[in-house]
């Protein structure tokens, strides 16, 4: 029997983001959900990119790593890899995903590893001090975009469908029981959750604030007609923007995960597994 209590995951640290931040609703929605399912700090594995919500690994009680500017996928994966009974959640700014990181998140998407991907999506570099990012609105001018951005941003949700994410979905920091809610699903869910979510910086983006999300946002799940198999139901939903702004689970699908396909997974995971007989003297020499 576990005791696990949302304290246990509360680090000895305290965070310093901005008052009124998305991302506090944003750690305690995580907290709640970890303590609903009763996983225990010491099996899980909190990992993060750079960047304002990416500072986040040191403020949960659980194993931890605080990694490079859009590197965070590929130790994710490592860490799956190696011990595949760990639940690994990763965490990063649009600017670290979708920017820097685009690349391991497609190849991660495509390969379907079994663990959480959130996305602190406030459509702006924070950390830096109020930069474009790669969602932030045509027109919205930046420091770094004085004139009003020109490109055209990237789509998260049609990215992932068209990338192979098998667990697809949009949350709000403004409705933290629903945000609890898609984070257990995808903790759940086996194989790659992309969990996208709008969250306000009340100090750098003030066109996409907590008003602004609350005036457009509505729950795609509530609607009994919608059904997440259906990806070009979940292509058409991806496509709104402007007033209407759908959030929840916009796609899911069961496919083969790493462990179930790997050889040398079935077992048990890797760091579990004998060595004693396994001599590495010839790769050594190969290598080295
Ligand atoms: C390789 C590299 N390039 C650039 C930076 C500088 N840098 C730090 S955080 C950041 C962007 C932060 O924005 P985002 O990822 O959206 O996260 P947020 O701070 O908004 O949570 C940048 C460009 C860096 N740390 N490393
Ligand atoms: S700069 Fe923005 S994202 Fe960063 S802590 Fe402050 S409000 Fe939050």
């Amino acid at each position: 029997m576990t005791n696990v209590k949302q304290a246990s995951f509360d680090s000895v640290a305290k965070p310093d983001w901005c008052p009124g931040c998305g991302l506090f609703a944003i750690q305690m929605a995580i907290k709640q959900a970890l303590t609903e399912l009763k996983l225990e700090p010491h099996k899980v594995f909190f990992v993060t990119g750079i960047g304002c919500g990416s500072k986040a690994s040191h403020w949960i009680n659980a194993y931890g790593m605080h990694t490079l500017h859009g590197r965070s996928l590929p130790i994710a994966t490592g860490a799956k890899l190696g011990n595949h009974s760990l639940t690994v959640i990763d965490m990063g700014g649009d600017g670290d995903g979708y920017g820097i990181g685009i690349g391991h998140f497609m190849h991660t998407m495509r390969r379907n590893i079994d663990l959480l991907y959130m996305v602190n999506d406030n459509q702006i570099y924070g950390l830096t001090k109020g930069q474009a990012s790669p969602t932030s609105e045509v027109g919205m001018k930046t420091k770094s975009t004085p004139f009003g951005v020109i490109e055209t941003p990237i789509n998260p949700i049609a990215l992932a469908i068209n990338s192979g994410a098998t667990f697809i979905a949009r949350g709000f920091a403004g409705d933290v029981t629903h945000l609890k809610w898609l984070i257990m699903e995808g903790i759940k869910h086996k194989g790659f959750s992309l969990i996208d979510i709008f969250q306000p910086c009340v100090t750098f983006n003030k066109i996409n604030t907590y008003a602004y999300f609350q005036q457009r946002v509505y729950k795609l799940n509530d609607d009994p007609n919608y059904k997440t198999n259906d990806r070009e139901a979940a292509w058409k939903k991806a496509q709104e923007s402007g007033d209407k702004l759908p959030i929840g689970i916009f796609y899911q699908e069961t496919r083969t995960i790493e462990e179930e396909a790997e050889p040398q997974l079935l077992e048990k995971p890797l760091v579990y597994q004998d060595i004693k007989n396994v001599d590495i003297n010839p790769l050594m020499k190969k290598f080295v």
